[in-house]
């Protein structure tokens, strides 16, 4: 199973590469590592398993965070309910459409390989048109908006070494601009 100590940290040069397309059919390696990248994920938000083996939780996780530098993300965005609002590993996630308005997560962004806070806004698109492939190669497009747009924004920046912080105003943090709401 991954735990943390598999998660790689920021100064690992990984995190800013580039991660590389994944091809069809996919390897069984690969298809493994998807299923235990989606493990790490609902491990990490039960709390007695999180608790026993230190988990921190995560909605997001990306290949390159366990130092896989391939298109990949497993996303488990759960609803007030624990139901799965979305659910999916993605493959090659391409985003082909997105709204001027932008959204932020009111208590800003964490990552799974950044161990400090970084307190800010995170400005993303509030709206989405996501492209993806699953394990077997089907394709899938799918239009997000609020959380889970967020959530898959923050992973396929991941894939092309964007860390979240990257995205914070450096001069003022917390300054909203006029097209962003702020959620949460
Ligand atoms: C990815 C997210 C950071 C902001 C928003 C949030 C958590 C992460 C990183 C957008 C994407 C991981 C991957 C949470 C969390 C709410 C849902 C369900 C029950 C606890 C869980 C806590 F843990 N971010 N952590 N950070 N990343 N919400 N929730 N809750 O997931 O680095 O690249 O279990
Ligand atoms: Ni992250």
């Amino acid at each position: 199973m991954i735990t943390m100590k598999n998660i790689i940290r920021e100064g690992n040069p990984t995190l800013r590469a580039r991660a590389k397309e994944v091809t069809f059919p996919m390897t069984n390696e690969q298809k493994d590592l998807a299923h235990k990248m989606m493990e790490f994920l609902e491990n990490s938000q039960n709390p007695e398993i999180a608790e026993k083996y230190k988990l921190r939780a995560g909605v997001g996780l990306a290949a390159p965070q366990v130092d896989v530098s391939l298109r990949m993300t497993a996303v488990l965005v759960p609803d007030e309910h624990d139901k799965p609002l979305f659910k999916h590993v993605l493959v090659n996630p391409t985003i082909m459409s997105e709204s001027v308005r932008m959204a932020a997560l009111s208590e800003g962004e964490g990552c799974l390989s950044v161990d400090r806070d970084v307190p800010g806004y995170v400005p993303r698109h509030d709206k989405i048109t996501l492209r993806w492939f699953d394990l077997d190669g089907n394709k899938h497009v799918d239009k997000l908006r609020d959380y889970p747009a967020i959530v898959c924004q923050h992973e396929i920046d991941h894939l092309n070494g964007i860390l979240f912080f990257d995205h914070i105003n450096t001069k003022n943090p917390f300054k909203v601009a006029e097209n962003t709401i702020i959620l949460g």
